[in-house]
């Protein structure tokens, strides 16, 4: 393993998330904002139309999307994951300012126990999923930084979990706020307890969940999570982004992975 992943690597074993700064360059993390910012609008008036499952978010962002199959972050998580890694869902996180909300605490897919499609506990112990949230705007304790309670992905307990008496609504003993400059990542083993958090500034926090599975993980959930992009507008991304996403690219043969 490279020297300069090992320290993300090590706390994600140990602690369960790290945050990789810098994913984003500073002089395009504007323009990446803003094209998200501006783009939700359109994805929910589509979808609205045509259904929510139809088309993939990541269609209405490709200066966002250019930016996924990043070297060092795909190092970190193919560490944890396998060599062989694709996204299983991607979704707008974008938080209004004076944002208000009870802490909603829970692990996610395939671990998320309120989705019909979860692994049941106890959880083995093994990563079956990585969540990244991108944060394009600063991630602070006052805007809505993600909670996480470190340690908890190998906790045999679950927020979620009915026979647990966590309350997943509740604080809990040791969480904390992600935080980090826009264009950093928060990288989580998807079984970490986390939840997002108010927002009580008057600014937007804006990020987009980006959920990554290794090869074997089976995908097609009864129609959820498993909108397309339109092959002409997958045709476009670079080719290290192709392989994240061949499995939705509508109209198009298999090509990356065979
Ligand atoms: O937006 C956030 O800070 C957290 C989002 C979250 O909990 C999730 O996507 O599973």
């Amino acid at each position: 393993m490279a020297e300069t992943i090992k320290p993300y690597v090590t706390q994600l074993r140990e602690e369960g998330w790290c945050v990789v700064e810098n994913v984003i360059p500073a002089d395009v993390v504007d323009a990446v904002r803003e094209e998200v910012e501006t783009s939700e609008a359109d994805y929910n008036d589509f979808s609205k139309e045509h259904g929510r499952w139809e088309r993939n978010v990541v269609s209405f962002m490709p200066r966002f999307a250019a930016h996924l199959a990043n070297e060092r972050l795909l190092a970190v998580i193919r560490e944890l994951l396998g060599p062989q890694v694709r996204i299983s869902q991607t979704e707008y996180k974008i938080r209004p300012p004076h944002y208000e909300l009870v802490r909603a605490y829970h692990s996610d897919f395939p671990y998320d126990l309120n989705q019909k499609w979860h692994i049941g506990q106890p959880f083995p112990n093994a990563v079956i999923g990585i969540t990244t949230l991108w944060m394009l705007s600063e991630f602070t304790a006052e805007n809505g930084g993600t909670w996480v309670v470190p340690k908890t992905h190998v906790d045999l307990r679950n927020p979620r979990g009915k026979e647990d008496g966590i309350g997943d609504r509740n604080p809990l003993s040791g969480e904390l706020q992600a935080t980090g400059s826009a264009g950093s990542v928060l990288i989580m083993d998807s079984r970490i307890w986390h939840s997002n958090a108010e927002n009580p500034s008057a600014g937007k926090r804006t990020a987009v969940v980006v959920r990554y599975a290794p090869w074997w993980l089976n995908l097609e959930l009864f129609g959820v999570n498993t909108a397309t992009i339109p092959g002409e507008v997958f045709d476009k991304l670079p080719d290290d982004v192709k392989l994240l996403y061949e499995h939705r690219a509508a109209g198009r043969e298999p090509t990356v992975w065979v």
